[in-house]
């Protein structure tokens, strides 16, 4: 019986050796390993430069076998325009978390979207500044504990959660915008699809493309890794919904 092998280690993702980063129950290295797979099977792992931001993304630098460079703290888009400008034929994207790239770099994400850069952009909403011990984050949802916001939320405040895949749709410049999950095998595989479509709209020079995947943070969000899956569904999902906001070919 001749016997075929279904299941690998993605050829770009770093044997971690020394012992796993990231918490248990932390989805980024989902992230991870669907940007792994997805630019293997493009063939694009040789010509893809990865700029991440300072935050638990910043992991992805010792875990990808990429090109790689850490932006400082909301800075990747000013990187990743520069990097795309001189290397026009690599395929150049971010990952930055909610705080990352909608508080501290709210600026530079503006003036790529304003200059409508051929980049990507992938955002990790865990709803709380990760990395630094569970802030309050642009994305924090109504009412949600953290530590700067000990009795909730409170909109009244503190503003409302922002939908950083809707706002960043309305941009003419934006060829692509989604929101994605890794929290089940399916979802999985449309944050793999998402990230072939967005990686393909900037090769072919249509516009800038945001992939934004909803990510369980157990460690800051209080909960079992277990209990931390079912609040993406139970909560998160009630507010950032699933789905495509812009898909377009041609920007006119
Ligand atoms: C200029 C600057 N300001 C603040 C910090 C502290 N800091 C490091 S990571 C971080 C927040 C990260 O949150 P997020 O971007 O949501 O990423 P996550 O850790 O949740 O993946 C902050 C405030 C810093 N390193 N540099
Ligand atoms: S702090 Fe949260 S986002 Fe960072 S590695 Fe741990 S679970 Fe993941
Ligand atoms: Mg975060």
């Amino acid at each position: 019986m001749t016997r075929e092998r279904i299941v690998a280690k993605p050829r770009l993702l770093v044997p971690q050796t020394a012992g796993f980063v990231y918490c248990p129950g932390c989805h980024e290295p989902l992230v991870a390993k669907a940007i792994a797979e997805v630019l293997d099977e493009l063939e694009m792992g040789d010509s893809a430069v990865g700029v991440f931001d300072i935050g638990c993304s910043s992991f992805l630098l010792g875990i990808l076998d990429i090109d790689s460079v850490l932006g400082p703290h909301g800075r990747p888009p000013d990187m990743a325009t520069a990097i795309k400008h001189i290397y026009p034929n690599n395929v150049v994207f971010t990952v930055q978390g909610d705080g990352g790239l909608l508080s501290i770099g709210a600026d530079p994400l503006m003036g790529a979207l304003a200059r409508a850069e051929k980049i990507t952009i992938i955002m990790i909403n865990n709803a709380v500044y990760g990395t630094t011990g569970g802030q309050m984050a642009p994305t924090s949802l109504a009412g949600q504990k953290t530590t700067t916001t000990p009795g909730g939320r409170d909109v009244s405040k503190h503003g409302f959660p922002v939908h950083a895949a809707e706002m960043i749709a309305t941009f003419k410049g934006t060829a692509y915008s989604v929101r994605c999950a890794v929290n089940n095998p399916y979802n999985y595989g449309q944050t793999r699809e998402c990230l072939k479509t967005a990686f393909a709209k900037q090769m072919r020079g249509v516009g800038l493309s945001f992939v934004e995947v909803l990510s369980a943070c157990p460690s800051n969000w209080h909960l079992s890794p277990a209990d931390a899956l079912r609040w993406i569904e139970e909560g998160l999902m009630l507010e950032f919904p699933l789905g495509e906001f812009k898909n377009v070919d041609k920007i006119e």
